[in-house]
C-alpha cells in the first residue's frame, strides 16, 4: 500500500474540526469523544503510523483516551491517508472550520453562520469580511463582535505556532525520563518557558550534563519522537519533533550547568535584572557562570548561582521579571504550594451532562490520580447545549451518587453542581435543591456580551446568595481561543472576600483564574481551590497545571482550600 504517511498532526487536526462540525450541529457526546482523541494524540510519544506498524490496532486502542470507534478512524487514516467520514463532512462544509473557530469570539456555530451568510471560507475571507462591515450586520453579531474579532485575527497572527502548555509538557517530561536513562548521562532538565509554566509555549528547551556528551548526542537522534535534525554539534542539536514543535538540547560542562540553567529558564526579563544585581555587586553573570575578574565562582547549580548574588533561590514560575528578585534579597518568598498536594477535585463533569464517562468511572479515575474527594459538577439546565440537569435529574443523581458512597472505600463524592448564573444574576436552580448539595459552585456560561458593569453587578448579585461556595473560572477566558467576558475584577475579589466565595483556578484550557487575579486575590486574603475541569476520566493530569498557575500567582499551601483533607476543606466553606 502506497497511501501517504498521515502525521500524528494532520490526525489531531482532523478530529478538532470533526468535533467542530459537530458541535455546529448539535451533536451529543461524539464531539467530545474526537476531542479527547485529538488531546491524547497530541502527547503521543511516537508516530500514530509507526506505533500501528508494531503490533497494529490493539495499540491504537490502548492509548488513553481512545476508544474503538476512534480506533477504527485513525486505523483508515493510517492504512489509506484519508478518511471518508471527514471527507464528507468537508465537501458538505467546505470551509476552514478549524482556523475560523479558533478565532476569539468565534465558536463553530458562528462560524457556521459566517459560512453560510457571507460565504466566508477562509481567515482571510474573514478579515476582508470585518473590513467590509459585513459581520455587522449579521443578526446576533454587531459592530463590537466585529471588532472582537478583528483583534482575534491579529492575536492569532501575533501568536501562531505557539502550544497550550497541556500539549507540550508530558510530551517533554517523557524525553527527559528517556534521556535520563542513557549511560554517562548526569542531569537532563526542562527550561525555558515549560519550566517557567507558561500558558502557551514556543519551543522544547532541553539541558543535560554527561560523561560522554556524543553517546548522548547519538541517543537523542534516535528517539522516536524526532521528526528531523534541523541543527547539529558536538554539544547541540536543533530538532524539529513528531508533535510539529521545535527544541533545543544543550549539553554543558557541569561547572557551568547552574548558569546555564538559569540563562536558559529565563524569562529574559528576569535574566536582565539577574544580569544588573550582578553588576552592581561587581560580579558578571553569563550562561557560563557567575565571575568575579577573572575567576568564575562556583555556578554547578542554580542555588549557587543566586547565593552568590545574595538572593535564594526563586521557583521558576516566578522569575517574571517583576518582583521576585526584590523578595528574594529580603528573604519574602512566598512558600509555595507543592505539586501533588491536592486532596480533592471540585469541578468534574459526567455523562449526567456533558462529560463522557459515568459519576463510577471518573471517581476511580479521580481516586487513581491520588484524590480523596470529587465533586460532581454536571451543568444545570438553561445550558442545553451541554444537557445540563433539572431539579428532578439533580435528585436522581444525588441517589446514585449515596449508592457509590456507600460502595467506595476511603473516597468522596461530594454532590454539586455548576449552576448556571442567569442573565439577571439570579441562579438557575431552586434554593431546596441547592440545599441539598455538599457545594454550590456557580458559573457564568451565557450572556457573554454584557457590558462591564452589568456583568460585575450580575455576578455580585450570584455571589451574595447565601448558598454559593465556589465561582467557577471567574473570567471566562480560554487561553489560545477567547479573552473572557468583560468584568471589574476587583470588585468581584473584594465581593468574594465580603460573601466568603472561593474562587477557582481552572487547571484545563482555561487556566482562568490569570496569575494576575490569583496574586491580587490572596492579597486580599480570598480563598482559592483548584480543580481540573474534568469532562474524561484522562482529564485530572490538568490539575498539575492548576497548581502551576497557583504557583505563579504565589500561592502558599493555605491558600488553596483542597489542600485540606474532606472534613477540614467541608468545615471551611461558607456556612449555610
Ligand atoms: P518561548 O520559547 O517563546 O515559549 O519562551 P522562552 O522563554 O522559552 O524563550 P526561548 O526559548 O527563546 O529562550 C529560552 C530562555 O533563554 C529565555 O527565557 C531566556 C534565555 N534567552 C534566550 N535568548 C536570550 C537573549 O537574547 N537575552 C536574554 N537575556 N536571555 C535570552
Ligand atoms: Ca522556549
Ligand atoms: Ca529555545
Ligand atoms: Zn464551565
Amino acid at each position: 500500500m502506497s497511501a501517504k504517511k498521515i502525521t500524528n498532526k494532520e490526525t489531531i487536526e482532523i478530529f478538532q474540526e470533526i468535533a467542530l462540525y459537530l458541535r455546529a450541529e448539535d451533536v451529543a457526546f461524539k464531539p467530545q469523544a474526537y476531542e479527547v482523541a485529538a488531546e491524547s494524540l497530541s502527547n503521543l510519544q511516537q508516530e500514530l503510523s509507526d506505533l500501528y506498524q508494531t503490533c497494529g490496532a490493539t495499540c491504537l486502542d490502548n492509548i488513553p483516551g481512545v476508544g474503538k470507534s476512534m480506533t477504527e478512524k485513525m486505523e483508515e487514516l493510517i492504512t489509506t491517508g484519508k478518511l471518508a467520514y471527514y471527507d464528507e463532512l468537508k465537501k458538505k462544509y467546505p470551509f476552514d472550520m478549524l482556523s475560523l473557530s479558533s478565532i476569539q469570539n468565534i465558536g463553530p456555530k458562528t462560524a457556521m453562520k459566517l459560512y453560510k451568510e457571507l460565504g466566508v471560507k477562509t481567515l482571510r475571507d474573514l478579515e476582508r469580511a470585518a473590513k467590509a462591515n459585513k459581520i455587522a450586520d449579521l443578526p446576533g453579531m454587531g459592530k463590537k463582535s466585529q471588532d472582537t474579532i478583528v483583534r482575534g485575527i491579529a492575536y492569532l497572527k501575533q501568536d501562531s505556532g505557539r502550544r497550550l502548555i497541556h500539549d507540550v509538557l508530558p510530551f517533554a517530561q517523557e524525553l527527559v525520563t528517556t534521556l535520563k536513562t542513557v549511560k554517562g548521562t548526569t542531569h537532563v532538565d526542562i527550561a525555558g518557558s515549560l519550566r517557567r509554566r507558561k500558558e502557551t509555549i514556543g519551543d522544547i528547551d532541553l539541558l543535560a550534563t554527561s560523561a560522554n556528551p556524543q553517546t548522548l548526542v547519538s541517543a537523542f537522534k534516535k528517539l522516536p519522537q524526532i521528526h528531523e535534525i534541523l541543527e547539529e554539534g558536538s554539544n547541540k542539536l536543533m530538532v524539529r519533533y513528531i508533535n510539529g514543535l521545535q527544541g533545543d538540547l544543550l549539553i554543558l560542562p557541569p561547572d557551568e550547568y547552574g548558569a546555564a540553567l538559569v540563562h536558559f529558564t529565563g524569562s529574559r526579563e528576569h535574566n536582565i535584572l539577574l544580569r544588573e544585581r550582578a553588576i552592581s555587586k561587581n560580579m558578571k553573570l553569563s550562561e557560563h557562570g557567575l565571575w568575579k575578574g577573572s575567576v568564575r565562582i562556583t555556578s554547578r547549580t542554580e542555588k549557587q548561582v543566586y547565593k552568590h548574588l545574595g538572593l535564594e533561590w526563586i521557583a521558576p514560575e516566578l522569575r517574571v521579571g517583576s518582583d521576585e528578585i526584590d523578595k528574594a534579597a529580603k528573604k519574602e518568598l512566598p512558600d509555595l504550594i507543592e505539586y501533588g498536594s491536592l486532596q480533592g477535585d471540585l469541578q468534574t463533569q459526567t455523562d449526567w451532562s456533558d462529560g463522557t464517562a459515568s459519576i463510577e468511572e471518573m471517581a476511580k479515575a479521580a481516586k487513581a490520580y491520588g484524590m480523596n474527594y470529587m465533586a460532581v459538577t454536571d451543568h444545570t439546565h438553561s445550558l442545553q447545549i451541554a444537557r445540563g440537569l433539572d431539579e428532578k435529574r439533580l435528585t436522581q443523581q444525588a441517589a446514585e451518587i449515596d449508592n457509590l458512597n456507600k460502595k467506595l472505600k476511603g473516597f468522596r463524592i461530594l454532590k454539586s453542581t455548576e449552576c448556571d448564573v442567569l442573565k439577571d444574576g439570579t441562579l438557575d436552580l431552586s434554593d431546596e435543591i441547592l440545599k441539598t448539595l455538599d457545594v454550590v459552585s456557580i458559573s457564568v456560561h451565557s450572556h457573554t456580551k454584557m457590558n462591564k458593569k452589568e456583568m460585575t453587578q450580575r455576578i455580585i448579585r450570584a455571589m451574595k446568595h447565601p448558598l454559593v461556595n465556589i465561582f467557577f473560572h471567574p473570567t471566562g477566558r480560554v487561553v489560545t481561543k477567547r479573552e473572557g467576558y468583560e468584568v471589574d475584577m476587583d470588585k468581584i475579589i473584594k465581593a468574594a472576600r465580603d460573601y466568603h466565595v472561593a474562587l477557582e483556578i481552572n487547571g484545563s484550557a482555561r487556566l482562568d483564574l490569570h496569575e494576575q487575579y490569583i496574586r491580587q486575590a490572596i492579597g486580599h486574603g480570598v480563598k482559592l481551590i483548584i480543580s481540573s475541569d474534568a469532562h474524561d476520566p484522562t482529564h485530572f493530569g490538568h490539575l498539575d497545571y492548576g497548581i502551576g498557575q497557583a504557583r505563579k500567582g504565589w500561592c502558599t499551601k493555605t491558600d488553596i482550600l483542597n489542600t485540606k483533607p474532606l472534613k477540614e476543606f467541608l468545615a471551611a466553606l461558607k456556612k449555610k
